[in-house]
């Protein structure tokens, strides 16, 4: 299978996150991508090419211009104002009800400050989007690596690999959130609807619900949205990805959330990915955009399912055999050592190559896992 991979990412690198006021290493790290990438040149059976540039127009088919220039700018600015600090992250969001009662006229005259703090909570849904001087490259090239993957697709292959980090679909059309800046698989699946002019499906398949991937394509009826995720009701973003969230106006039924239990298991994950393979294979389109995120796995330090490597193989098999063309895009997933062992089953299984799992190495994933 072809993959594509730029090094572009290494240079966005944060060594902390906060999780309710408690500092802890951080999990969204370049260690990541690098563990996948020499996993997959060791297998031998994966080609790796570097993305081609294809500037911003199709991050402004999907993303407002000020979040783009905020991601550009925002570093260097707020080392301008000498408030850089280790990373620029906000801690004051406008939440919402901040504007109750007031009309919408004036709550839609408010603006982004010119104040780094205040522009990154502006632009941002939380704490887990810190900025750095390689994150606007990072992030760029990620979206470049998903392009470039689209047009492997549109070129003939029946499946491509694009290993983007930082991951995207917490992106919404104007925020960036829990790790994602811009969002990777909607401007795929954007500029495939766009380049072939068919409808697409995009399957997210990553521990968390992809809100903005949802957010952006609310009310298109041409791109099916099927989310499996872990319950909002206990897990990040909160506060969407509940079952009765099913689009709006032409995209009313184009939205398809599978929230799932704490600890679920091979069989019941099967389960629920044969249920939003269903509402694909009931849409017309031959191309399938995946988001793939392994924070489903048992060992995963921030999820809680109880997923096997075993069954990322399986998974890769039941998506492929609907017989569809697939771009398939790194999101999460942050067991770092399983990280390469899983995303190679998954691959595999799509590639209809048998797992032949990887020596037990102590590590976890593969031999080590069950
Ligand atoms: N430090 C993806 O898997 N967690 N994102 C909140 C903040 C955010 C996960 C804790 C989890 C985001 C792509
Ligand atoms: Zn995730």
């Amino acid at each position: 299978m072809r993959v594509v991979y730029s090094p572009a990412h290494l240079a966005h690198d944060v060594t902390t996150e906060t999780v309710m006021g408690g500092v802890i290493p951080a999990n969204e790290v370049a260690e990541r991508a690098e563990r996948i990438r020499t996993t997959l040149e060791a297998d031998g059976g994966f080609a790796i090419d570097a993305p081609t540039e294809h500037g911003t127009e199709p991050i402004l088919a999907v993303h407002d211009a000020g979040l783009l220039r905020y991601v550009e700018e925002a570093w260097p600015a707020a080392r301008a104002q000498s408030l850089a600090r280790p990373n620029l992250t906000a801690d004051t969001f406008p939440n919402f009800r901040m504007f109750e009662g007031m009309s919408p006229e004036f709550v839609a005259g408010r603006t982004e400050t010119r104040f780094a703090a205040g522009r990154a909570g502006w632009w941002g849904l939380d704490t887990a989007n810190p900025l750095v001087a390689g994150t606007y490259g990072a992030a760029r090239a990620a979206v470049d690596v998903a392009l470039t993957t689209v047009d492997l697709v549109l070129g003939g292959e029946p499946a491509a690999y694009g290993l983007c980090r930082p991951p995207g679909h917490h992106a919404a059309r104007s925020m960036a959130g829990g790790y994602c800046f811009f969002n990777n698989a909607a401007i795929a699946a954007e500029a495939f609807v766009r380049a072939a002019g068919e409808q697409v499906a995009i399957l997210d398949v990553d521990y968390h619900h992809g809100n903005g991937t949802q957010q952006i394509f609310w009310r298109r009826g041409d791109v099916l949205y099927v989310s499996l995720h872990a319950d909002p009701e206990r897990q990040y973003p909160f506060f969407l990805g509940a079952a009765d969230e099913i689009g709006e106006g032409e995209g009313s039924g184009a939205n398809l959330n599978i929230p799932l239990p704490a600890g679920t298991d091979d069989s019941g994950y099967l389960a629920a990915l044969d249920r939003g393979l269903a509402a694909i294979a009931d849409n017309p389109g031959d191309v399938i955009v995946v988001s793939l995120g392994f924070d489903t796995y048992g060992h995963d330090p921030i999820g809680d399912f109880a997923l096997t490597t075993a069954v990322y193989h399986e998974c890769g098999r039941r998506v492929a055999a609907l017989g569809r063309r697939l771009v398939i895009l790194q999101e999460g997933g942050y067991h770092r050592p399983s990280l390469g062992a899983n995303a190679r089953a998954w691959l595999r299984g799509a590639e209809g190559r048998p797992y032949e799992s990887l020596p037990a190495s102590g590590f976890g994933g593969d031999g080590s896992d069950r």
